[in-house]
């Protein structure tokens, strides 16, 4: 059995758990679950949310689920590798600074803002992320003065936090800054981002080509 189980679908938030597999070279058996269709029960079991992605961790002394991609990445980090891309002592306070704050303020700003919701002077008081600009404001700054999230290492902190900015400044819910460029450029040269993205971009081809056929088959009907 492969050390990992993975639960995902290629257009999903599966594809940042992807990239940290494999940046810390794990063993895993992926699950691909369609969107629209019936959840499997193994992941129903593992995740009750249903959510992708979900990964059941095969250890030596039993299954450990794990959901929420931040929280994927940063046990991955610890688990795998000897720790390679965990933080050291002096990398830990950015580390999970930055990873909370993608995973919280960085996904609500961008979440509220696409589907319309803009906080009033009182509201951005309440909501955890304040307001969009300042968001990126802070990002931005912090990426200026720093190559990656810890400093001048990657860690694992980056496959998250990088996704968010790779994932926005291409989708254009983020703006194109040049600290948010440069920054995605470094994180899309490593070998292990080519490397996990080229099976998301297969399968979504996959995908992609038996809809067509699909479709094409209905309309001879
Ligand atoms: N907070 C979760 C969100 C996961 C999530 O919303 N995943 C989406 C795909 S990106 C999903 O599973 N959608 C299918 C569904 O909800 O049925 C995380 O960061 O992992």
């Amino acid at each position: 059995m492969a050390g990992y189980t993975f639960f995902t679908n290629p257009m999903s938030r599966g594809q940042i758990a992807r990239w940290a597999l494999h940046e810390v070279g794990a063993d895993y058996e992926q699950v691909i679950v369609d969107y629209g269709a019936p959840k499997p029960a193994a992941l129903l079991a593992a995740n009750g949310l249903g959510k992708l992605p979900t990964l059941v961790h095969h250890s030596a002394d039993g299954d450990y689920p794990i959901a929420e991609t931040a929280a994927i990445c940063a046990y991955l980090a610890e688990t795998e590798d000897n720790g390679a891309l965990a933080p050291t002592a002096q990398e830990r306070a950015a580390y999970y600074r930055w990873l909370f704050f993608a995973a919280g303020p960085l996904e609500q700003a961008i979440t509220a803002r696409s589907m319309g919701f803009e906080p009033n002077e009182r509201q951005k008081v309440s909501v955890g992320f304040g307001c969009y600009d300042l968001v990126v404001d802070t990002l931005a700054a912090h990426l200026r003065g720093s190559d990656y999230v810890c400093g001048a290492r990657f860690t694992m902190a980056d496959v998250y936090v990088g996704s968010h900015v790779l994932w926005g400044t291409m989708f254009k819910t983020l703006p194109e800054l040049p600290e948010f460029v440069a920054y995605g450029e470094r994180l899309s040269a490593r070998a292990k981002y080519a490397e996990a993205k080229a099976i998301d971009h297969a399968l979504i081809a996959a995908a992609q080509a038996t809809t067509q056929a699909a479709a094409s088959a209905e309309a001879k009907v």
